[in-house]
């Protein structure tokens, strides 16, 4: 299998999972420009004809897409490692936090990347204020967003978490999400992740 990803990008999810789980996945990063071109000469939106990261290629040639389905792939690779709870009512909070995230706070951050104007930014930074203390409240005083345990969703939830760092979102009303940043950052998964994009250690 190869994870094409970007640095820093949502693709940072996927390969925190595959460093959990210890995944046999290589790794390709995307050159971002007009055109799309993988580490291994190929035209990216061949790959992924919307052009975006993470794409994920199987052995078979088939592509996956979507954080939230692949996410859920990879951690189904090695279900010992508990990465995607399936039993009870977490299998549907797990469902519930990837799609928040997703949809709230994910694509909440994707107009910043595009300098926006400071009006603007001030709006979207409030609705992005907004959704991280919601994302607080669903950790409440949990360790990682479903439990005591590590999922997939903690992976999606440190590059959101990330962004908010690198984009200076003010986090001083939400002690308790600034310290399951720490958490989440401390991890050695995440660690050589964030080593293996070339990224420094927020
Ligand atoms: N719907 C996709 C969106 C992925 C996405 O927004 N990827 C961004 C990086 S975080 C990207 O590749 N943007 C470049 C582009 O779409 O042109 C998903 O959830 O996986």
């Amino acid at each position: 299998m190869k994870l094409f990803y970007s640095p820093g990008a949502c693709s940072l999810a996927p390969h925190i999972v595959i460093r959990e789980a210890a995944l046999d996945v290589a790794l390709d990063k995307i050159t971002f420009g007009k055109e799309r071109t993988t580490e291994d000469g190929r035209d990216f939106f061949s790959i992924n004809p919307q052009g975006s990261v993470p794409a994920l290629e199987l052995d078979d040639g088939e592509v996956l897409t979507e954080n939230a389905a692949l996410l859920q792939f990879l951690a189904a690779q090695a279900p010992e490692k508990g990465l995607a709870p399936q039993e009870g009512m977490s299998r549907w909070r797990l469902l519930e936090t990837l799609n928040f995230i997703a949809t709230e706070l994910h694509k909440g951050f994707s107009p910043l990347f595009h300098k926006p104007s400071p009006e603007a930014r001030a709006a979207l930074v409030e609705r992005l204020q907004n959704r991280l203390a919601l994302l607080q409240s669903k950790l409440g005083n949990k360790r990682y967003l479903l439990g005591d345990a590590f999922t997939i969703a903690d992976a999606y939830a440190f590059v959101v978490l990330r962004w908010a760092h690198a984009f200076q979102i003010d986090l001083s009303g939400l002690p308790e999400l600034k310290r399951y940043f720490q958490r989440l950052t401390a991890r050695p998964a995440v660690q050589q992740a964030l080593t293996e994009e070339g990224l420094p250690s927020p």
